[in-house]
């Protein structure tokens, strides 16, 4: 029997059609693998193909030190609600990552303040919190030398929603890519043993991201709502009764505020258009798929929302979030239904 080293899964020769596939009987990647590695073609999806319920009892059963890992672009997403009663209180390191995506002039200290805060409010409890990404001064080292005084000889198991960015971090621990990774949820298939500097370390298959942009959009417009570089704060100053449109994904209607400036934080290929709100309709039904890209095949939804914070954002799940300012009264923010929006205090 042999497992494949990217994804974890075990190979077979006999069906196509069925994950764990290879035509080559002396590899040490399936077919799917070999495809996203070297052609970046995703011949198989599985991003709703993972029981999220067997992966967490699975952890739950099993001995060893976790390391969560979180989104830090796509924060809310990241979390899992009773992450502690799931893995029997075992203790749990969060390790924010994709700090490559946020401006340079958000400290760590900050980043690390807001997530306390925001795990405080979910009721998540950890022993540690990290940040770090794949590019820029990521203290592989010294992130490898500390997990491993914590696992203490014990196992170090690497979970988090699909997508997070797991066998990433794995990779760049290890300083080689071994195991695979994409931009297509559902990557890692199951558990899959590494050992890098004498520790065993175990990447997981990602749980499922519901209610989120990545989720909804087809496959092939992924590269228009994953960043890949750093954000550029978009700032644009409004009017009274102004409207925004997300592509075709969402759009904002700003019906009571004074002269006001709004930051977005989103990937450089949403493309943001603004008109009056008396012909955002109009021009919503009749540039939808055509100038408004990518759409979603989800019913749109309008909730009406006062600001409480003096900045606050408005998070739209795999898509990235708008910070907008208390002297904005009322606002109007349509979106896909089956797309979780969160308001928060402000990030950044
Ligand atoms: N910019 C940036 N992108 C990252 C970073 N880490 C991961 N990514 C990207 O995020 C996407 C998902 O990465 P994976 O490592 O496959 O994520 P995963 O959590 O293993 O995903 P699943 O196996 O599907 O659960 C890929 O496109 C990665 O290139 C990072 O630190 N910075
Ligand atoms: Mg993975």
């Amino acid at each position: 029997m042999t497992i494949c080293k990217g994804c974890g899964v075990t190979i077979q020769h006999q069906n196509k059609d069925e994950i764990g596939y290879s035509p080559k009987t002396d590899t040490l990647y399936c077919q799917r693998c070999f495809r996203i590695k070297h052609y970046d073609d995703l011949i198989m999806s599985m991003k709703t193909g993972i029981n999220p319920y067997d992966v967490l009892s699975k952890l739950s059963n099993s001995k060893g030190l976790i390391i969560w890992i979180c989104d830090l672009f796509d924060f809310e997403a990241s979390m899992i609600d009773g992450l502690n009663r799931h893995l029997n209180n075992k203790d749990i390191i969060l390790v924010g990552t994709k700090r490559d995506l946020l401006p340079k002039e958000v400290s760590n200290n900050k980043l690390i303040s807001f997530i306390k805060e925001r795990l405080k409010e979910r009721g998540i409890k950890v022993k540690g919190i990290l940040i770090t990404s794949d590019k820029e001064n990521n203290n592989s080292d010294l992130i490898l030398e500390l997990l491993k005084s914590h696992a203490n000889k014990e196992n170090i198991f690497v979970i988090g929603k699909a997508n997070a960015g797991k066998s990433t971090f794995l990779n760049m621990l290890l300083k080689e890519d071994v195991l695979t990774k994409s931009r297509y949820p559902g990557t890692t298939l199951d558990f899959n043993e590494i050992v890098i500097g004498n520790q065993k370390f175990v990447d997981t298959p990602g749980i499922e991201v519901k209610n989120s942009m990545v989720m909804l959009v087809e496959e092939k417009h992924l590269n228009y709502i994953i960043p890949t570089k750093k954000i550029k704060p978009v700032v644009f100053q409004l009017e009274n009764n102004q409207s925004l449109a997300f592509g075709g994904l969402v759009r904002i209607d700003f019906i009571e505020c004074e002269k006001t400036s709004v930051v977005i934080y989103m990937s450089d290929k949403i493309v943001i258009h603004r008109t009056k709100v008396e012909n955002a309709d109009k021009l919503w039904e009749k540039h939808k798929g055509h100038l408004l890209v990518p759409t979603v095949n989800s019913k749109i939804v309008t909730t009406t929302v006062k600001p409480i914070y003096d900045k606050t954002d408005i998070v739209i799940d795999g898509l990235g979030w708008i910070c907008i300012n208390k002297n904005i009264k009322q606002i109007k923010v349509s979106y896909p239904k089956d797309v979780n929006i969160t308001f928060r205090k402000a990030m950044i």
